[in-house]
């Protein structure tokens, strides 16, 4: 009998954060058995499996211990943490890393025709929104009794519907709230994607294959800023070239043959390379200038 314990990963079955999470562990190295239902898909390489739920549901199962990674937007993980808190004061998510995508911002939003004068003018009002814990917080952070409207989706017309005067609501473009006529006009929250950790205790093993997950993930996330750059330069120009280039720390230099006035510089940049550094780096002297990106990173 198999008496291994395997770890689980929860993300998000379908939705906006879904590809991306999937993509973020496969290039972490962990690849899954697709099942039809798509609930649960067995670790085929590694004793790790992935649980693929509601986002809503991500920070409860981390809570209860059930998973012990898991996927989900700092806006639900922060809201799910406030709403846990009360019930159980401590209880608390554990952020392991921003995953730099799903990026958006929980915002107050009023009518496009109304002025914004600051959170004060929301005295007595009622403000529709799915995130009533961050919305509760913010207002009080302000000093503001307001009634929330706790609402589950179409956030955005409530204010035409008449059952609220204002809104909280994620936004990335704009868009809705403009097709609703309404403006953003202040920020409540910023939000990313992130991994967080599950309250599961684990013994040594697990501790240490759960260790390894969380470096291969960050060594994605580096190694997607991350480039190689080759450039060839007069010797004379290395100090001035290793300045410029973004976040190399030491260069590798290599002589050219039959060019004893030239060298080649190589280096990891763990800064993102823009037009204007190649540019900079032209002047400076070099030449050759290639980037190339980085597949995989273990600092
Ligand atoms: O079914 P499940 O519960 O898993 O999914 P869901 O419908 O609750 O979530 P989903 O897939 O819509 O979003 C998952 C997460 O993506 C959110 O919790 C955020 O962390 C993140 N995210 C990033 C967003 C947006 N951007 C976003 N734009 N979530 C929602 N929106 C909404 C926004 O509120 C608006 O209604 O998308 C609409 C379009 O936004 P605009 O500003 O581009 O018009
Ligand atoms: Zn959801």
């Amino acid at each position: 009998m198999n008496t291994e314990r395997r770890l689980k990963i929860a993300i998000q079955k379908s939705g906006r954060l879904s590809e991306s999470s999937l993509k973020l562990l496969e290039r972490a190295g962990l690849h899954f058995a697709r099942s039809k239902d798509k609930l649960f898909w067995y670790g085929r390489n590694l004793p790790v499996d992935l649980l693929l739920v509601r986002d809503d549901d991500i920070p409860r199962l981390l809570l209860e211990g059930v998973c012990e990674l898991g996927i989900v937007g700092e806006n639900v993980a922060a809201e799910k943490e406030l709403e846990a808190a009360q019930r159980r004061p401590g209880a608390a998510l554990d952020t392991l890393a921003p995953l730099e995508f799903g990026h958006c911002r929980l915002m107050l939003a009023l009518p496009e025709d109304q002025d914004y004068t600051g959170p004060k003018q929301l005295e007595g009002r009622r403000i529709a929104t799915s995130y009533p814990q961050l919305t509760a917080r913010w207002l009080q952070e302000n000093g503001v009794s307001a009634d929330i409207v706790t609402l589950n989706g179409a956030v955005e017309i409530a204010p035409s519907l008449g059952t609220a005067e204002a809104i909280v609501d994620l936004v990335s473009t704009g868009t809705t709230l403009r097709a609703n006529h309404l403006k953003a006009v202040a920020t409540v929250l910023e939000s990313q994607a992130a991994l967080y950790r599950g309250a599961s205790t684990l013994d040594n093993e697990q501790q240490a294959l759960l260790d390894k997950l969380v470096q291969r993930i960050q060594g994605v996330q580096t190694a997607r800023e991350t480039k190689y750059v080759m450039l060839h330069a007069p010797r004379e120009r290395i100090d001035r070239i290793s300045e410029v280039l973004p976040g190399a720390e030491t260069p590798t230099i290599l002589p050219l043959e039959g060019q004893p006035g030239r060298v080649a510089i190589h280096a990891l940049c763990t800064e993102q390379v823009f037009w204007e550094h190649l540019e900079e780096l032209k002047q400076a002297g070099a030449s050759a200038i290639l980037v190339l990106p980085v597949e995989k990173m273990l600092a």
